[in-house]
């Protein structure tokens, strides 16, 4: 792992924020530090051959007992970043940010020693179905969603937000200022500032949207009278 990775981003934005506040705490350890050689050897190539390095059982194992003992007593949760892992969600996310202490293992993309994730008692954590070099940048994805999720850290006004993503709806578009760009308006229904008018229009768009590119988040889902109103609308429309 490379702890100068971390610098920049857990200085800046949502993190940083959180930091400030004293409602996120984090430490980087580096795994070399925990190398059972004098050459500071934290991988080696694996067994029965083929390409890339593997990441060493024991190193992992003395570098998660090290951030344990960080963890003074708290209870700690352990996730190994891997293409291979259970993705990320916005209700795994929740879950995870409920829980007291958090150790994230930064995988490298050949991976770590199988045995790890036994010994460490860890979950495997995926942040998408892409492959990334190595987790350093997972693991930041990973600590912005929860570190936005601590009490305290965003404004009543965005919490109150992030919790009508838990209905997991695409979100309807938004304008600002010029009301007329290039001949592109602004929708009226906007400008007019009737709420009540609004607030029915931006559930209208966020179920087009969601039916147009994620109807996947519409399948399995409970919908109030409004919403079946709505998208029988959206539907009626389209089909014409
Ligand atoms: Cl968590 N790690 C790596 N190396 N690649 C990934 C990933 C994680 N999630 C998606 N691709």
């Amino acid at each position: 792992m490379n702890p100068g990775f971390f610098e920049g981003p857990l200085g800046e934005g949502m993190i940083r924020i959180a930091r400030e506040k004293g409602l996120v705490d984090t430490a980087i350890i580096p795994i070399r530090d925990f190398a059972t050689d004098r050459y500071g050897t934290t991988d080696d190539t694996p067994y029965g051959g083929g390409a890339g390095m593997v990441m060493k059982v024991d190193t992992i194992v003395a570098a998660h007992g090290h951030a344990l003992k960080l963890a003074q007593g708290l209870t700690a949760r352990t996730l190994v970043t891997t293409p291979q892992g259970r993705t990320l969600t916005q209700d795994w996310a929740r879950e995870l940010a409920g829980g007291e202490h958090l150790v994230l293992v930064c995988g490298r993309y050949k991976g770590i020693d199988e045995r790890a994730i036994w010994a460490l008692q860890a979950e495997e954590v995926s942040i998408g179905d892409y492959v990334l070099s190595g987790g350093e940048p997972a693991a930041l994805v990973i600590l912005d969603a929860l570190a936005r999720l601590q009490p305290g850290v965003l404004g009543d006004a965005e919490s109150a937000e992030a919790d009508s993503f838990s209905e997991a709806l695409l979100d309807a578009p938004v304008y600002t200022r010029p009301d007329d760009f290039r001949g592109q308006k602004v929708p009226e229904v906007l400008l007019r500032g009737n709420h009540e008018e609004i607030r029915r229009w931006r559930r209208r768009e966020a179920l087009r949207r969601t039916r147009e590119r994620r109807p996947d988040l519409l399948s399995g889902r409970n919908m109030s009278e409004e919403d079946r109103k709505l998208l029988n609308e959206i539907e009626e429309e389209a089909g014409s």
